[in-house]
């Protein structure tokens, strides 16, 4: 049996950071960092049956095209997408009541939308790129048991290639759910390894007035290859929800709008058009699937 301590719930039976029970979502599910961008999706929505918000995770479940669909924002960083894998995964593989484990496990179909900075100059702002793995710099999958689904002859290339600080603790790389990929596939997609990275400034190459610890980290991973991927992006949540789903049983794909470009220091005049279009997008190939 889980501890209250260490499973918290609310007074009405709602896991205690995400606000949610079990019959508030749905199978599949859309993740945004942005609470005002869950809005944007739903007003798309034939229904809504129920919305709730605290602290930044807002969720909207409703039907679009005949879909049930649950639309989530996680906030910003690893550590929040920590904090809603793990209520996620509760709702659906924990009795609540009892607190054990269930038998048999529910595999949830997460689908985030997000915004990103392109590391290439060949993937322009107001482009799309799915990710086809996502590479940790940030830490918090370390703890974790991952050794069985990181793969580490990459996290030695990658090391070695960038001459990566170890006391910055060691990178993971985790692959992205293929089926969910095969049923987003788009020609107009960019497709690479996405870099999480655990902050916004330092911990992405920028400098506004202290010194960083490798100045020359994003020039270097602009040109690591692994097979025929590149490094295409860099933004906060991706290599940690690949890390969680693959390690709880879900099927995890990341989507982003490019709305930077860091190679060659352009910011999208219109970054919400090209959110908007991506959002369009996946909803129909969503709605199409099983
Ligand atoms: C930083 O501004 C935030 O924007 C990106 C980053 O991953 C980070 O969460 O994604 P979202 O627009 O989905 O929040």
């Amino acid at each position: 049996m889980i501890k209250s301590s260490e499973l918290i719930l609310n007074p009405d039976g709602s896991v205690y950071h995400i606000n949610l029970r079990p019959e508030h979502i749905a199978h599949d599910i859309i993740f945004v960092g942005d609470q005002n961008r869950v809005e944007k999706i739903t007003q798309f929505f034939e229904t809504i049956e129920f919305s709730t918000q605290k602290r930044e995770f807002k969720t909207q479940t409703g039907f679009y095209k005949g879909k049930r669909m649950t639309v989530m924002s996680t906030g910003i960083g690893p550590d929040n997408i920590d904090i809603v894998m793990n209520e996620l995964d509760a709702l659906v593989n924990i009795d609540l009541e009892t607190r054990k484990p269930k038998e048999n496990l529910t595999s949830l179909n997460i689908i985030r939308i997000g915004t990103s900075g392109s590391l290439q100059p060949d993937i322009p702002v107001d482009s799309f790129v799915m990710s086809k793995y996502g590479l940790g710099l940030d830490n918090m999958l370390r703890s974790y048991c991952i050794d069985e689904i990181t793969d580490i002859a990459i996290e030695d290339a990658f090391i070695a290639h960038t001459n990566w600080d170890l006391r910055k603790g060691r990178p993971y790389i985790i692959g992205c759910s293929e089926i969910l990929a095969k049923r987003i596939e788009s020609s107009r997609m960019h497709k690479g390894i996405t870099a999480t990275a655990g902050g916004f400034y330092g911990p992405q190459g920028r400098v506004l007035r202290l010194n960083i610890q490798d100045e020359s980290l994003n020039a270097k991973m602009d040109n690591f290859t692994f097979g025929e991927n590149k490094i295409t992006n860099l933004e906060m949540e991706t290599g940690a929800i690949y890390g969680l789903s693959k390690l709880l049983g879900h099927n995890a794909l990341s989507l982003n709008a490019i709305i930077a470009n860091r190679a060659n220091g352009t910011f999208s005049a219109d970054p919400y058009k090209a959110v908007d279009e991506l959002i369009a997008y996946t909803l129909d190939k969503l709605a199409a699937g099983n």
